[in-house]
């Protein structure tokens, strides 16, 4: 390479150097990413009960209408539980439902697809489907029957990209894995599953936590009436 091909060379090469570590502003964007954080090993899991969110009151398709969604997750048990409160349980007493949808961060241990869920508007991994037959009574007393072909009081993986509300979208994980508690005089409706039904120690991964997206919604008679959370976030620390 001849002296003075070699410096021009050089030059373009030191400015192209310059332009790619410099910002060019016309958007007002940071020059770097921030680097990723480390993994989170340790956390602490809140003693009681932490709202999802609140609903409207009022907005239920002419059925159980849900105003607040918490959960709890106990490490020392290992069991997950979600507290609903409505604004008209007694009337619904004998056959509430609830239904909760969740998004695992690093998806399930077989890749099943995203499907749509029964509650919410993002794609799911697996469910929660708790429909009660008709001539229940509360607290605990409820019997069901799967006419649906999916585990109707148990956690489910969803198949497709379907509205999962057939055994078409949906394949049982466990069934009668699900308890219910319905205390009408505090307008709430709480269900606990084992941890392990709705992310596996393999699906949380190395980290030992998981932020876990969820969307829900109640009903009665096997029919849902009013979407309580869509798309919310909670990060559960496993011991
Ligand atoms: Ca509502
Ligand atoms: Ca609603």
């Amino acid at each position: 390479m001849k002296n003075i091909t070699k410096l021009f060379f050089m030059a373009a090469i030191a400015s192209l150097t310059v332009v790619s570590c410099s910002d060019d502003d016309e958007d007002d964007a940071p020059a770097a990413a921030p680097a990723a954080p480390a993994p989170v090993i340790n956390g602490t899991n809140p003693a009681g009960y932490t709202s999802l969110g609140t609903d409207v009151s009022g907005d239920a398709n002419g059925g159980l209408d849900v105003i607040n969604t918490e959960y709890r997750y106990d490490d020392s048990l290992d069991i997950l539980m979600f507290r609903v409160t409505t604004n008209n349980l007694a009337s619904y007493s004998s056959n509430p439902s609830v239904d909760f949808n969740f998004v695992l961060p690093n998806g399930t241990s077989n890749n099943d697809a995203l499907g749509t869920p029964f509650s919410g508007t993002i794609m799911t991994h697996k469910n929660i489907h708790l429909y009660t037959d008709d001539g229940g009574t509360p607290p605990s007393n409820y019997t069901y029957t799967n006419s649906a072909g999916f585990a109707v009081n148990g956690v489910n993986l969803t198949k497709d990209t379907q509205t999962a509300q057939s055994g078409s979208d949906l394949d049982g994980i466990c069934s009668d894995c699900v308890d219910i508690t319905v205390d009408v005089a505090s307008n709430t409706i709480i269900t606990s599953v084992d941890r392990k039904q709705i992310i596996t120690d393999a699906e949380v991964g190395s980290t030992k936590s998981a932020k876990i997206r969820m969307s829900s919604g109640v009903g009665q008679a096997r029919s849902g009436s009013d979407t309580g959370t869509d798309g919310v976030e909670f990060t559960i620390f496993i011991k």
